[in-house]
């Protein structure tokens, strides 16, 4: 791959020099490469314009995390602790339990929700209640837990490739997947955006499936008319990087009663009455703290989202004139977290990799992810299922090189916004010196990934 020209570069480049490597060893001009000018201006002067793998100080003194948890009101949440403590019903839909439920089928405009441990443990619930079975269509770009679901529970996953402006199920790849073998649909609301359309419920109606939604990102990011194509049934996170959480839990929610009346069963051993185990079922309960922690966290909800969205345009600002660097744009027909700042990452324009920036962003104590890569298809025990998997997802292999998850939540400011876009913007526009200076780092804040680069390649554009 070449590194293409594109505004700005080095243009700043000259206040780079003379460089000092994230290792501390002083490095040569030529590892700048030919663009970039004498140095000019005192380094002094400018160091804070530098990237720090370049030797400029780091952006940031503390760490950015994607995915810090967002903490509510301390005094409500303690109050309810108490109440716990008190009443001894510390799990086993207690009074907080239930509150929490009501809460969550309230939001999402559905009859029924079952609280859980977790989202994982409510999706293979799900799985297990809907009666799937044979074949599931689900996207490949996705937490693995979505896929590992399915397969826990005997079921083979079939991918799907996914559009490439919401990263959800292309609904043309799911109808062209289903065979005689096909017994549900697994989709997944990515980022907050909604899987959900008339053509996939269609599709599921006409071919008799199971319509099941993993809205792990997507509590309270809905339409007006709250779950206009609900599915068979939804589940949600309150994993502690989720916007709302409840340090761990789940949520299935669902329209069907006799579906919430078999989860119920389910997600308690199966036990129907004290003695009688009527189903396979499991321990998937949610307990009273979770619960406690759920309820004031749905209490802060509205604070979290506006700061989510305030910190979203913040990005969208920083990063308009940051070329090869795009962000996910979000649908104005949907409420929306804002929990997921995903920016694709353009190679031919950047003139770096989204795994070169992510390094890059580490040395600036900035913990950019890379999330799904390399795709479910890729890992362990799917790899081997299709031989022709990459061929027949394309979308999915090209945007797994180049997601990048960027940190927000109520620990970034978008003072912190602004400023890590701006320290982007210089990583760009010296993005040649970056890849040099990535590869002859041996700081032991780089990933892995680029690590491995660093051993492995010499040239890899
Ligand atoms: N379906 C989808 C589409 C999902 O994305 C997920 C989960 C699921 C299903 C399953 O939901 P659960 O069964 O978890 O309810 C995280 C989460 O563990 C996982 O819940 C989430 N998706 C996934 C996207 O991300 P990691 O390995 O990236 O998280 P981790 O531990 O690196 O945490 C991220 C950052 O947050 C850390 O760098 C530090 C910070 N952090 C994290 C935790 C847990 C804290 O500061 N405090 C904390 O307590 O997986």
């Amino acid at each position: 791959m070449e590194n293409q020209p594109h505004k700005g570069r080095g243009r700043d480049a000259a206040t780079d020099s003379p460089i000092v490597g994230a290792n501390g060893a002083t490095q040569s001009a030529d590892i700048l490469g030919s663009q970039l000018n004498p140095p000019e201006i005192s380094p002094s002067r400018t160091r804070h314009l530098n990237a720090a793998i370049l030797g400029g100080a780091p952006a940031f003194e503390r760490t950015l995390h994607v995915g810090r948890p967002n903490m509510p009101d301390q005094q409500v949440f303690l109050k309810r602790m108490k109440q716990i403590l008190n009443s001894g019903q510390l799990t086993n839909w207690g009074p907080l339990v239930q509150d929490f439920e009501s809460r969550v089928a309230e939001i999402s405009g559905a009859k029924h929700c079952i609280a859980t441990c977790n989202a994982t443990t409510g999706l293979e619930l799900a799985i297990s209640g809907l009666g799937m079975s044979g074949d599931v269509i689900v996207p490949s770009f996705t937490f693995i837990a979505t896929v590992h679901a399915l397969w826990r529970q005997g079921v083979r996953p079939v991918f799907c490739d996914i559009d490439p402006v919401t990263h959800c199920l292309d609904v043309d790849c799911v109808e062209a997947a289903i065979t005689s073998r096909t017994t549900g649909i697994l989709g997944v609301h990515l980022w907050g955006n909604s899987c959900a359309s008339p053509k996939l419920r269609d599709l599921a109606k006409q071919h008799d499936l199971k319509l099941l939604f993993d809205a792990a990102h997507a509590f309270g990011c809905q339409s007006d008319q709250k779950n206009p194509y609900l599915g068979d049934a939804e589940v949600y996170s309150f994993h502690a990087t989720k916007c709302i959480h409840a340090f761990e839990g789940g949520a299935i929610v669902t329209n069907d009663r006799d579906l919430a009346d078999r989860l119920r069963l389910l997600v308690n051993f199966g036990f129907a009455e004290e003695d009688i185990v009527e189903h396979l079922g499991t321990n998937g309960k949610m307990n009273e703290a979770s619960a406690a922690m759920g309820l004031t966290s749905i209490e802060a909800m509205d604070r979290f989202f506006a700061h989510n969205r305030e910190n979203y345009n913040a990005f969208a600002a920083g990063l308009a004139d940051v070329p090869g660097i795009n962000l996910m744009s979000r649908s104005t027909a949907h409420k929306h977290s804002y929990q997921y700042i995903v920016t694709e990452v353009d190679p031919t324009i950047v003139g770096a990799t989204r795994d070169e920036l992510v390094a890059a962003l580490r040395l600036e104590n900035v913990y950019a992810r890379r999330y799904f890569y390399p795709g479910c298809h890729r890992m362990q025990p799917y790899a081997g299922l299709s031989q022709r998997a990459g061929l027949t997802l394309p979308v999915t292999e090209a945007v797994a090189e180049r997601v990048m998850i960027l940190p927000t939540g109520m620990a970034v400011t978008s003072q912190d916004v602004d400023r890590l876009c701006s320290r982007i913007a210089s990583i760009v526009r010296q993005a040649p010196a970056v890849c040099t200076a990535i590869r002859q780092c041996k700081d032991p804040r780089l990933p892995y990934f680029a690590q491995k680069d660093a051993n492995t390649s010499t040239n890899h554009h």
